[in-house]
């Protein structure tokens, strides 16, 4: 019979049952990981997440974050059963072990815990935050349109009532304005990933403009072979290349990392797509198998350099 207390990674769960988990692993891994905070929430929620690494000074760091769009929840569901994987192989596989040994990996299930929370009590399909607009009754901002490189451009609306609102500036959502500061204070992070669903997509910068980056050729091939991990493992089928080939989209978080904060190897993923955003529970173990072998290329790629 299974540990009662054992987190099921194989449904979803609310804020404060992720709270709680960010605890216990933590308690249950302390040799490798520890509790980082960034932050509250407009309405108060904690930001908390989980470091994974082998303490050592200024090794390159890695931020994976879940949860900006609230409706998505297969985001924060794979970002712990990550978490829980690099556990799993740590001193059992090789690659897992050297990318614990030699980066530290900080996870963020869950950026935008007051939608979050709305999406379970009140609206399935709600994306935004939960700040409201001054003079408006719509509530809330886009928190991938909010972010100050390229700001405003095209695909992020002016309109308070608008599914994709930028915001009436710059970082204007408290969970932005966290997430960017810890970001740019801190120089080792070389490489970024946002969670999204759904679509099955390994994108990189940029999502404001359809030019090329500097780096299209180098950031192209960290995408083909993170999408080539991926797919091994279950054959579940991805595309890969800049964001801007799936939609125009200014203000989103891996142009900021990549344009502002100089992270080449930043990358929005879209994960699995059956029944859009209603993923099935059952598809979160395999889901988060799966990512996670992309993740670890991603890693190998930061430490080639
Ligand atoms: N997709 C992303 C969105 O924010 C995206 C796609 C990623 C756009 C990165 C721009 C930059 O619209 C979902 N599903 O939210
Ligand atoms: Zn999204």
């Amino acid at each position: 019979r299974e540990n009662e207390d054992e987190f099921d990674y194989g449904t979803y769960h609310r804020y404060d049952e992720i709270n709680k988990w960010v605890d216990d692993f933590v308690a249950a891994n302390l040799k490798i990981s520890s509790v980082f905070t960034i932050g509250n929430t407009y309405e108060g929620r904690e930001l908390r997440g989980v470091k994974i690494g082998r303490p050592g000074e200024n090794k390159p760091a890695i931020w994976m974050e879940g949860g900006i769009h609230a409706r998505e929840w297969i985001s924060p569901a794979t970002m712990l059963y990550m978490t829980q994987l690099f556990a799993d192989g740590y001193g059992d596989d090789q690659t897992t072990t050297k990318l614990v040994d030699e980066l530290d990996w900080y996870m963020l299930p869950l950026l935008n815990a007051d939608g979050y929370e709305f999406t379970h009590t009140d609206d399935r399909m709600w994306r935004k935050t939960r700040r409201p607009n001054d003079g408006y009754n719509c509530i809330g901002t886009d928190a991938n349109r909010n972010f100050g490189y390229m700001w405003g451009g095209e695909g992020a609306s002016a309109m308070p009532c608008a599914y994709n609102y930028r915001g009436s500036h710059p970082h204007s959502e408290v969970e932005v304005e966290a997430v960017t500061k810890f970001i740019i204070n801190d120089p080792n992070f070389k490489g970024f990933v946002d969670f999204h669903s759904y679509g099955q997509m390994w994108m990189s910068p940029w999502g404001y403009t359809y030019d090329k980056t500097p780096d299209y050729d180098y950031q192209n091939e960290v995408n083909r072979r993170c999408v080539e991990a991926l797919e091994a493992v279950h054959g579940t089928d991805y595309i890969y290349g800049p964001s801007s080939s799936l939609y125009l989209a200014a203000g989103g978080s891996e142009d900021w990392t990549y344009g502002a904060a100089g992270i080449v190897l930043s990358h929005a993923v879209e994960l699995r797509d059956k029944d859009g955003f209603i993923l099935p529970e059952e598809e979160i173990i395999p889901c988060g198998e799966e990512t996670f072998a992309g993740i670890r290329e991603l890693g190998l790629a930061v430490l080639e350099g």
